[in-house]
């Protein structure tokens, strides 16, 4: 079979290279490398106002869709307000994506949402943002050093989409956030927990074929399987991949 076409939403940031210090459509590599380690192709998408009115005509052409971490999502999207630690939203990127989560989730397109992602994911759904989980859990450990991912570990729900994406239960990851996901949306459960203290970090939605959201960066382990388990799904293969012990 050809290979499935995999749409990954990007960034606008300013961004300095060669000596340019201009707004560029930016995404880390890990992405697109780790849908191209499991024989996808990689679509970088940048926001675009036209897709966010008519989404089908882009999702027509995808095979599947990954929402990628980044900067908070506005509270007004999801009718909280801004707390001090919210930094960086982008409207555009926001309208953009949750355009595209919604008509995913409609027409049933296997769909990833990675941290900002898995939180676009949730929103999509109905449900809201835990605005500082420090707040919340009295530590820094999802996000304890600047622009450093850490480690943690989280448990998954036996047999659920995230455990068989992940292809184990309990397992260490790479975390870097400081939100998670407050009120599950519709049809959205949880299905993955942080070990340390409870925090929502695996959801999915059980009646959609591949609607799954982690609040860690599987693109930064080349040892997860979740976005191999994403790219099987584009291709259409059931997500049945055994569970292997604890690393
Ligand atoms: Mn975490």
């Amino acid at each position: 079979m050809s290979r499935p076409l995999i749409g990954i939403c990007a960034a606008v940031e300013r961004a300095q290279w060669l000596g340019w210090d201009v707004d560029a459509t930016l995404l880390s590599c890990r992405y697109p490398n780790a849908v191209q380690r499991a024989e996808g192709i990689a679509l970088l998408l940048p926001p675009d106002d036209a897709m966010a009115e008519s989404p089908g005509e882009l999702l027509d052409r995808l095979d599947a869709l990954v929402l990628a971490g980044g900067a908070d999502i506005d509270p007004a999207t999801y009718g909280a307000r801004s707390h001090g630690a919210t930094t960086g939203s982008n409207h555009a990127r926001d309208r953009f994506e949750l355009a595209l989560a919604w008509a995913a989730l409609e027409r049933d397109l296997p769909l990833l949402g990675i941290c900002r992602g898995m939180q676009m994911l949730n929103v999509a759904a109905g449900g809201t943002i835990r605005q500082h989980l420090p707040d919340d859990v009295g530590h820094e450990r999802h996000r304890e050093t600047a622009n450093v991912f850490g480690n943690h570990e989280v448990v998954l729900e036996p047999g659920s989409l995230a455990a068989r994406a992940a292809g184990q239960e309990r397992h260490a990851v790479r975390s870097y956030h400081h939100q998670g996901p407050g009120e599950l949306g519709d049809g959205v459960v949880a299905s993955g927990v942080a070990v340390e203290d409870g925090t929502t970090e695996a959801i999915e939605l059980p009646d959609r074929r591949f609607a799954l959201g982690v609040l860690w960066h599987p693109e930064e382990d080349e040892a997860s399987g979740v976005i191999g388990a994403l790219v099987a799904a584009a291709r259409g293969a059931a997500v049945a991949l055994p569970v292997r012990g604890e690393r």
